[in-house]
């Protein structure tokens, strides 16, 4: 009698495991890639001489900027690709998931990435130097602070929504980007210059594409259940 009723409710629970994906992620996937035609913009090797614990910390190695790296495809890294429009009156709740931007041989890593208004973003000093983590934000408070000692960490949270420049006021060659969204649909493209968007309800949608060096563009997709829709965007 015991082991029927354990056997139901595991039975039940199974039941419960199938149906429960499709009722909470319907929606359809978005899979952008971004390209560049023309010259293929050249990477320059960093300068960090000013600061003899940069070079430590990256063991004498050459790092190169990262303003505009496109593969011999012409693909695009570090595009942020985001819902423009089309969510209506929607509104999402921030994940309590923690992203993290980390200054590590004296360079942001990552370079370009995204986050949700409220989203908390921890932001590390791995490097035996003082960094002073200072954003340029327009929409909201600016932060400006200084971590002067390795394993240093803080959070911050972003409250409007904004492409957010961040600079260290003591490392001249040292940026990155935040995108800041009021939504989760959004993603940076990887060195195949390709991101994708999960989990979008079905309907019209503007995609934008923000570039730091390349500008920004958008176009129009249709995303259907349960289906994976492309768009291409290339610069010129
Ligand atoms: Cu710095």
């Amino acid at each position: 009698m015991k082991a029927r009723n354990v056997i139901a409710g595991t039975l039940a629970g199974l039941v419960a495991i199938t149906l429960l994906p499709s009722a909470v992620f319907a929606g359809g996937t978005l899979k952008a890639t971004v390209k560049k035609d023309g010259e293929r913009p050249k990477r320059k090797v960093i300068d960090q001489a000013a600061d003899p614990n940069c070079v430590k910390a990256n063991d004498g190695k050459k790092v190169g900027t990262e303003n505009a790296i496109v593969s011999k495809g012409g693909e695009v890294m570090n595009a942020i690709v985001y819902v423009k429009d089309g969510l209506g009156d929607k509104t999402f709740d921030p994940p309590t998931e923690k992203k993290e931007i980390d200054q590590q041989g004296c360079i942001y890593r990552p370079h370009v990435m995204t986050v949700m208004t409220g989203q908390p973003l921890t932001v590390k000093n791995n490097d035996d130097t003082l960094h002073n983590i200072h954003s340029f934000a327009k929409k909201q408070r600016a932060f400006n602070f200084a971590q002067p000692q390795k394993g240093m960490e803080k959070d911050v949270d972003f409250t409007r929504e904004e492409i957010v420049m961040v600079k260290c006021d003591v490392h001249p060659w040292m940026s990155a980007y935040i995108g800041v969204f009021a939504h989760p649909f959004h993603a940076v493209t990887d060195k195949e210059g390709t991101a994708s968007i999960a989990d979008l309800p079905p309907g019209e949608y503007t995609i934008g594409v923000w570039h730091e060096e390349f500008g920004e563009k958008d176009a129009k997709v249709t995303i259907k259940d349960g289906e994976e829709a492309t768009v291409e965007f290339t610069y010129e």
